[in-house]
């Protein structure tokens, strides 16, 4: 029997400057998510939305301190605590948790609902973006840009870290597609044991062999793996609705074989999240089924 797979949806946009992200969740089930798990013999159940305050509501730099920003840190710190719950919840019923976002921001919330202390659990993810700015050297105070940095406890708002999820160690955590860097986290993340696979990993040596080299990295002496998909992973043009487009990503058919990758190691797949989706500026829905079509090759989907 295949376990179902329960939907979260997080209308996140606190984390990105660019507003359009928190309509990511409808998107993407409109983009025929559910249908698609189904055909592929899924119970595709729909926990529907966390709540997330809207930004008009809130001061984004009401929490700023002399050596650090983050915008919207209480709002996030909240919706990730809601978050987190949610998985957790959605894993003592036996169910998998498919997390659709919102930005990147909410990768907190689904690792710390993803993993238990006593635990070990590795993390892939595809991403044009390191994500590993931290409060003292973010650029723009975007949490999205901080939330891997945030799950493995680096950086700090005042004298506590600011974020931290357990059960994540560096050495399982890999990055795959990496093709812009901020000079302060370029420094932390080649400081830290994180493996980071860059575009041109990709060129050298190829989708296949990479993706799968990461997954072996991932699961090596973990209890289980996240994979969090952002979709600005792929070239935009291929993905043209997302928040913050870099050139030089990967292709439709290398982000099916990275995926195909994903769904070879099932047994060990705990959580997946697809993050980014920006539907204002997509062009007729298309980045976000894409998204659904790669979540259906991670999910086992073949030709024959
Ligand atoms: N590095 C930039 C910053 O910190 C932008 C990165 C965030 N963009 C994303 N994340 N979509 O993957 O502001
Ligand atoms: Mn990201
Ligand atoms: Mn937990
Ligand atoms: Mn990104």
């Amino acid at each position: 029997m295949r376990q179902n797979v329960r939907v979260l949806g997080v209308p996140m946009d606190l984390g990105a400057d660019r507003r359009g992200v928190d309509m990511g969740p409808s998107a993407i089930r409109y983009g025929g998510l559910a249908d698609r798990l189904d055909d592929l013999g899924f119970d595709c159940i729909d926990g529907g939305d966390i709540a997330v305050p809207r930004p008009e509501a809130g001061d984004p730099d009401a929490n700023d301190l002399p050596d650090g920003r983050t915008k919207f840190l209480p709002e996030t710190r909240e919706v990730c605590a809601d978050l987190s719950a949610a998985v957790a919840a959605t894993r003592a019923d036996g169910e998998f948790p498919l997390v659709l976002g919102g930005d990147h921001s909410i990768a907190m919330g689904t690792v710390d609902g993803a993993t238990d202390p006593d635990e070990e659990l590795g993390i892939v993810w595809f991403d044009a973006h390191g994500d590993f700015n931290t409060p003292q050297t973010t650029p723009s105070g975007n949490i999205h840009g901080m939330s891997l940095a945030g799950i493995l406890g680096k950086g700090r708002f005042g004298e506590t870290p600011w974020a931290r999820a357990p059960g994540v160690s560096e050495e399982n955590v890999v990055l795959v597609g990496l093709r812009s860097l901020d000079e302060g986290e370029r420094k932390l993340l080649t400081e830290s044991d994180v493996t980071a696979f860059t575009m041109s990993d990709i060129d050298t040596r190829g989708a296949s062999t990479v993706v799968q080299e990461a997954l072996a990295i991932a699961t090596d002496g973990t209890d289980a793996i996240h994979v969090s998909l952002d979709l600005d992973w792929l070239d935009p043009t291929e993905a043209p609705g997302v928040g913050t487009p870099v050139r030089g990503g990967v292709s439709y058919r290398e982000a099916h074989i990275a995926m195909e990758h994903v769904a070879d190691n099932s047994a060990s797949l705990r959580s997946m999240e697809v993050v980014e989706v920006n539907p204002i500026l997509d062009e007729h829905n298309r980045t976000a089924e894409l998204a659904c079509e790669l979540v259906s090759s991670a999910f086992g989907e073949r030709i024959l």
